[in-house]
């Protein structure tokens, strides 16, 4: 165990004997820090994992664009995943932004050699608009899919994978389980405004034939860039520490609404989420004198 007397001390306890829990991120750098493997990192730290990461593609970004994209050549991607887990060990990955079919296969030919479970965000376009999956690699991302513990696709993303429409909480039950065929175990639609005042998302899990609802105010915030890969992340994290997926759906949205909540107002697009805003507020409750930062 580490600490001392201050609250951070106090609260974090870290116990050298045991098994440290590491999760792996498949996906994109943003220069910007506020999506892509910088939030995923973050929020690996949140939840409690040591983060490890794959960089697929970095993309130079800020918070109202991205200015260029350049794809890391596939055999680096594959001996970046095989050099984690020869050495270190991964107890649960997410994908993030797979750019071309060459990418999306390699991803898929290296995992295929692993058991651990895996989160597929099902990344399409950037905050700002920017592509970030190739028209022609939807096919390829179909085929990831069966190796999913869970995907987490937001409405455009649900619609493209089944071009099925999703107007109403009913219609992203019926994606939920149309892309369940796909093979994968679990999958989370995310509603956003499909209620009013309400951010719904829906989870279906394959195994059980169960549908389940989680709901949370809606934050009317700009705070909002990463807010896709945070959630992807922090599920995997929860994963990584041995949660069911329903218990790490639940927390990876907690999570998500602080994040949002308390999320970074920098540039003059979209603000980074904040993942470690979690954290802070339980220091906070524990008399830490830093604050959050972030909007309120
Ligand atoms: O939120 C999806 C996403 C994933 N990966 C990268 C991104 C974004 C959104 O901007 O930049 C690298």
């Amino acid at each position: 165990m580490i600490g001392g007397q201050s609250g951070w001390g106090e609260m974090i306890k870290i116990n050298q004997d045991e098994k440290i829990p590491t999760a792996l991120t498949i996906a994109g750098s943003d220069s910007g820090g506020g999506a892509g493997i910088q939030a995923d990192l973050k929020s690996f730290a949140a939840v409690g994992v040591h983060g490890t990461s794959a960089i697929t593609s970095i993309t130079a970004q800020n918070t109202t664009e991205v200015r260029g994209t350049q794809d890391v050549n596939p055999d680096i991607i594959k001996k970046q995943i095989e050099a984690v887990m020869d050495d270190i060990g991964i107890d649960a990955a997410k994908t993030g932004m797979l750019h071309t079919s060459s990418i999306i296969k390699v991803v898929s030919e290296t995992l295929e050699n692993y058991q651990f479970p895996v989160v597929i965000d099902p990344v399409m376009v950037a905050k700002s608009g920017a592509t970030l999956l190739k028209e022609g690699a939807i096919g390829a991302l179909k085929t990831l899919i069966p190796k999913a513990t869970v995907v987490t696709a937001n409405r455009a993303e649900a619609e493209k994978l089944t071009r099925m429409k999703v107007n109403s909480l009913e219609d992203a039950k019926n994606v939920a389980r149309k892309l369940a065929t796909f093979g994968c175990r679990s999958v989370v639609v995310k509603g956003g405004h499909l209620q009013a005042e309400k951010a719904v998302d829906i989870l279906y899990l394959r195994d059980n034939e169960e549908m389940r609802v989680f709901e949370r105010p809606m934050l009317e915030k700009t705070t909002d860039h990463g807010t896709g890969c945070s959630f992807s992340a922090s599920i995997a994290g929860y994963l990584a520490k041995g949660l069911s997926i329903p218990k790490a759906v639940k927390k990876a949205k907690d999570l998500v609404w602080m994040a949002i909540k308390y999320g970074l107002p920098l540039g003059e697009g979209h603000g980074p989420v904040n993942p470690l805003a979690l954290l802070y507020e339980q220091g906070e409750k524990r008399g830490d004198k830093r604050k959050i930062r972030g909007g309120q």
